[in-house]
């Protein structure tokens, strides 16, 4: 299978029941030919594409959208849908650069996000991605708040012969970057990623911690960290949101990997972060395996969403 088409069928799957809910949903819309768009038209369709957590303001916007177009004529399914499919592109619409390399020596990417989100998971996705590119990649187990979480991602590293760097327990994660950063130097790799403990925005003191491991990294490779990445769980909701605007206040980050959409009916969440977080998404997570990930373009993904409505 070629890299696009291993992408799309990705989507496609990931996104199953975010499609099926807008394939049953809106054709129960459309019970007849056409539908007379009047303002219970309009509340309807509002209420099915909140089931696929856009968000109310997205999801309104589009209803909106859909009103100013078409009020008081009898319109056909397809063109309805060409509305919201435009609207949500428009909403979804960010610059589509690649995570960022250095120019010249190694790379790094600090990980962050709460508890669970999926980091640990998507930087394995990422160090395969990116090693099976011929990319030399070190991993840097600065969640040493848990031992199992470097356990996990030590089970990683051995499975796809990543290089990883770990610190004795409970040693202060900076230390571990500190020697990740070292690493990737001394052996000339390419990207250095770097996991953390899983942080509430509202902890200060956590917070102050990824500081640290920034100004760490910065004074020993410049530009680092080129990346950080902010993980967010897609079946968060609402909740999700504001996580991500405070770590992004706070954290500076400069992109996010979306997890979790696989599974869900929430593919519209990518809208809602669109909409009301400033950060690009950058990869979606679309299950538990390594492979598991797609890079994100809005266009694709909105079309993958209302693919084979019938
Ligand atoms: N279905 C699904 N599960 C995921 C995805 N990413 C991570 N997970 C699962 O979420 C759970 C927490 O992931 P983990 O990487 O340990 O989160 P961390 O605490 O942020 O490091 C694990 O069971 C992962 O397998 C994803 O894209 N889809
Ligand atoms: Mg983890």
């Amino acid at each position: 299978m070629g890299f696009f088409s291993k992408i799309k069928s990705g989507l496609k799957q990931g996104l199953a029941k975010t499609v099926s809910i807008l394939n049953t949903d809106v054709r129960d819309l459309f019970k007849t030919e056409g539908r007379l768009v009047d303002d219970a038209f309009c509340d309807e369709l509002f209420e099915v594409l909140v089931k696929t957590d856009m968000g109310v303001p997205a999801a309104q916007e589009a209803a909106d959208q859909v009103k100013k177009d078409f009020r008081g004529r009898v319109v056909e399914r397809d063109a309805i849908i060409e509305a919201v499919k435009g609207k949500l592109k428009t909403l979804m619409a960010q610059d589509n650069a690649p995570l960022r390399f250095a120019e010249s020596g190694p790379t790094v990417w600090l990980v962050c996000g709460v508890n669970g989100c999926g980091k640990t998971t998507s930087i394995a996705k990422l160090g395969k991605l990116f090693s099976s590119q011929g990319k030399k990649v070190v991993l840097g187990a600065a969640d040493t708040f848990r031992a199992a979480a470097v356990d996990q991602l030590k089970i990683w590293a051995d499975r796809l012969g990543l290089d990883l760097v770990v610190g004795p327990p409970r040693s202060d994660p900076a230390s571990v970057a500190h020697k990740a950063a070292a690493r990737a130097i001394e052996t000339g790799a390419d990207l250095c990623i770097i996991d953390t403990a899983g942080r509430l925005q509202t902890n200060r003191n956590l917070m102050s911690e990824l500081e640290k491991i920034k100004r760490i990294v910065h004074k020993m490779i410049p530009g680092a960290p080129h990346e950080s990445i902010l993980v967010l769980d897609a079946t968060m909701g609402q909740n999700g949101l504001s996580q991500a605007r405070a770590f992004t206040e706070s954290a500076a980050c400069s992109g996010i990997f979306l997890t979790k959409l696989d599974g869900t009916a929430r593919g519209g969440a990518v809208a809602a972060i669109r909409k009301e977080v400033g950060l690009p998404v950058r990869y979606v997570g679309m299950g538990e395996s390594a492979d598991d990930i797609v890079a994100f373009n809005p266009d694709e993904f909105v079309d993958a969403m209302f693919e084979n409505l019938d």
